[in-house]
């Protein structure tokens, strides 16, 4: 056979995995939300990291593909400049169309250049089933405490398109922020 051929051959078998990897992963997104701080110089230092700007520069969706998510923790942070001082939403989410049984698990959040709390998911008020300073669509099986599988000390949030958990953060005018946080792909056992 040419050499020309099984190259052909190589690139369909590279575009045929890829196009499964599409249909059965999920992948991370994290919003931020604000009413009218404009986030600018807007930057990652991963070329894996997606950031996608909306409504004028006020939204920003941070997208990790489903291709570069493991089952393993691994790292992510992007950087934006605050066009004011405020309250910025931050929305941790998975991509759409990912399979029932799969979560995008979230530890270890915290920010340079702004206040962010209980990132790493640890305090809880007592008696409450959701960590002190998040909200959002919890279910009880979303918080997960196993020290064995946390990034950091107990408890890790599990989250999807349609189960995302949020919290707000406080920034000042033209000081750069950089959100960090870990991620890695779950599958439970059974779909719900
Ligand atoms: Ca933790």
């Amino acid at each position: 056979m040419k050499k020309a051929s099984l190259l052909a051959i190589a690139a369909l078998a590279a575009l045929s995995a890829q196009a499964q990897t599409t249909e059965k992963s999920i992948g991370s997104d994290v919003r931020l939300l604000s009413k009218d701080i404009v986030l600018s110089d807007v930057s990652s230092s991963s070329a894996s990291v997606k950031l996608n700007q909306k409504a004028e520069g006020t939204r920003l969706d941070v997208i990790i593909d489903q291709a570069f998510l493991s089952s393993e923790w691994a790292p992510y942070s992007f950087t934006f400049t605050p066009s004011a001082s405020g309250t910025i939403n931050i929305e941790f989410r998975g991509t759409k169309e990912a399979p029932a049984n799969q979560y995008v698990a979230y530890d270890t959040i915290s920010a340079q250049g702004a206040e962010f709390r209980n990132g790493g998911f640890e305090d809880f008020a007592p008696g409450k089933p959701s960590p002190k300073f998040w909200w959002g669509e919890f279910k009880q099986e979303q918080v997960c405490k196993n020290p064995e599988l946390a990034q950091s000390g107990t408890t890790f949030v599990l989250s999807r398109q349609d189960k995302p958990f949020r919290t707000n953060f406080k920034v000042t005018a033209n000081q750069p922020v950089t959100i960090t946080y870990f991620i890695k792909r779950v599958m439970l056992e059974s779909a719900e």
